[in-house]
């Protein structure tokens, strides 16, 4: 641009671009792909394309943008872009088309959700015996899969007691990343009877005398912690 100054002289200062000029038409653009309302399943990878052009000129890049946010863009027809990775979540999409005098578009927004994964788990059932120390509890996926590198964290627990019955294995902390919903399907957890063999020690008494006590000892398997027996032997002929 050139100026005259109050003393006559002239200066030329550097270019000054005037978006959307009088003279310059403003490019279009729309989204082709995908129709607005589609649905995918996380994590998504979502082909975007679009078309732009300007009547006066030529499009120099078309930006690809989720919400307020720039997920990529394309500098030559045809215009698209993969957007991988995407989470669960609803999302609208526009496209901004940008000409060669520098004049930009913004294409009508299309709504896309991105639904959660289904997986359902399973508790393998387990049983221990009475005493014992827990085995490791175990589970299976029985619908759905993992996506990629996508892992369970944390693990299952069951109801608490040691007595022996029956107890619920349940979901405790295992869980997945929010492109997942899980469904988890109960087991048991039985403790068994711990089998003891208990022999009556063989006791002798002369004619006569009183009875001597009469005792046991274990023979296989052993009590745990403070339990001890109830009751008391009988004493019977030989
Ligand atoms: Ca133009
Ligand atoms: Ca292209």
């Amino acid at each position: 641009m050139k100026v005259r100054q109050a003393d006559g002289d002239e200066a030329i200062s550097s270019p000054i671009w005037i978006s959307g000029g009088s003279s310059n038409q403003h490019p279009v653009c729309s989204i082709t792909t995908p129709s607005n309302g589609s649905t995918f399943s996380a994590p998504a990878i979502i082909t975007i394309g679009a078309n732009a052009s300007d009547s006066d000129g030529s499009v120099t890049k078309v930006e690809f943008y989720q919400g307020s946010t720039k997920i990529g863009e394309d500098i030559s027809a045809p215009y698209s872009i993969s957007w991988s990775g995407v989470s669960a979540g609803n999302y609208s999409l526009t496209v901004r088309a940008t000409d060669n005098a520098g004049s930009t578009a913004t294409s009508l927004p299309v709504s896309v959700t991105v639904n959660a994964r289904s997986i359902t788990v399973r508790a393998d059932s387990q049983t221990k015996v009475y005493g014992r120390s827990d085995p490791e509890l175990t589970y299976e996926v029985v619908s759905g899969s993992l996506m990629g590198s996508d892992t369970f964290r944390g693990g299952l627990s069951r109801e608490p007691g040691e007595n022996v019955g029956e107890y619920s294995i349940n979901q405790g902390t295992l869980n997945l990343n929010d492109n997942y919903i899980i469904t988890f399907l109960e087991s048991s957890f039985t403790i068994t009877e711990r089998p003891v063999t208990v022999t009556a020690e063989s006791k002798m008494k002369n004619f006569g005398d009183t009875d001597p006590g009469l005792t046991i000892i274990i023979t296989s398997g052993r009590l745990i912690g403070t339990d001890t027996f109830h009751g008391s032997l009988c004493q019977g002929k030989r």
